[in-house]
């Protein structure tokens, strides 16, 4: 039987504004992993600064919450050095895509079997509200003087580009919909992505809870982004390309993108070190009686420079 949501109710107050978005991912992440059945010991949630970022706080795991921009990298060394965990970055637009958005890249190009999900609400909220990466051009919300004269990034694009093996976009409010979508994405063996549009009700004056449900809509059935041939990708790659570039006056949400077909970088690390899954860095003895094993003198005694 699944276990119930509540064994991942961490105790901790939860401080973010009434109505904000990021209680229908901290829910629907809560119904997912407890879905999952993933112990919260082996449970990883990685943060990074921003209101998103207190999602570590709230969700009972082995959580890390790293300096602004840097949860990708962190999860990347917890997920390289025990494989086995269950790792997912939560972070902010701001966080992930400006600050971090150099890691972002780099997770999708080693596909590293970690799920990040976006909380996209086109702000920093947690600085009272500038324009975030995701802020479309023209838009101006309460806190910006004048519109903003910025280009918007396309995160679902970008991730694509990069290599996430896994593309999908939520909507925070449609709780029971994330939810299928978190499960599948950290089924996926492989960098998975899903970018989850959230009203900041604070500091988001424009893009509302009624903005989006005037453009969003889930792909029909009739959408296949399963990619488990090359040939495959070659046949399905326009109609794919039509939904990852669809942001305006409609927004696709649900899995837009899944490629099958490409080793983890756990995989590839297996390639060059037999062995390296059965005990992973993490694991290994590094000291008897608090004495290490290795004497890191004798190992770096060619790198020593004596002056
Ligand atoms: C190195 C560094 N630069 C800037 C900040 C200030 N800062 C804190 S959170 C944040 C942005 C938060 O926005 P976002 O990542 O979109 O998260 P949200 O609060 O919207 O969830 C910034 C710029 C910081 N904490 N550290
Ligand atoms: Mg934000």
């Amino acid at each position: 039987m699944a276990r119930s949501w509540l064994e991942y109710k961490a105790p901790a107050w939860v401080q973010w504004c009434p109505g904000c978005g990021d209680f229908g991912i901290l829910n629907a992440i809560y119904r997912a992993v407890a879905e999952l059945d993933i112990p919260p010991e082996r449970l990883v949630v990685v943060g990074g600064i921003g209101c998103s970022g207190r999602t570590t706080f709230y969700v009972k795991g082995s959580n890390a919450h790293a300096l602004h921009g840097r949860a990708i990298p962190m999860a990347t060394g917890i997920k390289l050095a025990r494989p086995e965990l269950t790792v997912i970055v939560a972070g902010g637009d701001g966080d992930l895509l400006g600050i971090g958005g150099g890691h972002f890249v780099a997770l999708g190009r080693r596909n590293v079997d970690i799920t990040v999900i976006l909380f996209d609400n086109a702000v920093y909220g947690l600085t009272k509200g500038q324009a975030a990466p995701t802020l479309p051009a023209w838009i101006k919300t309460k806190a910006l003087t004048s519109p903003n004269i910025h280009d918007n990034v396309n995160p679902v694009l970008l991730a694509f580009s990069a290599g996430y093996t896994f593309v999908a976009r939520g909507y925070a409010y449609h709780t029971s919909q994330l939810k299928e979508l978190i499960k599948t994405a950290v089924r996926h063996k492989g960098a998975s992505f899903i970018d989850v549009l959230q009203p900041c009700p604070t500091y988001n004056n424009v893009m509302t809870n009624k903005w989006y449900e005037e453009r969003i809509y889930y792909v029909g059935e009739d959408y296949d982004p399963i990619i488990r041939t090359r040939e495959d990708f070659k046949e399905k790659l326009p109609a794919i390309m039509e939904k990852l570039l669809e942001f305006g006056d409609r927004i696709p949400l649900g899995i837009l993108y899944w490629d099958q077909t490409k080793d983890s970088f756990e995989e590839r690390l297996e390639k060059i070190m037999p062995g390296y899954m059965q005990a992973p860095p993490g694991t290994r003895r590094i000291s008897v009686d608090g004495r290490p094993i290795v004497d890191p003198f004798e190992v770096f005694k060619d790198r020593v420079i004596v002056t």
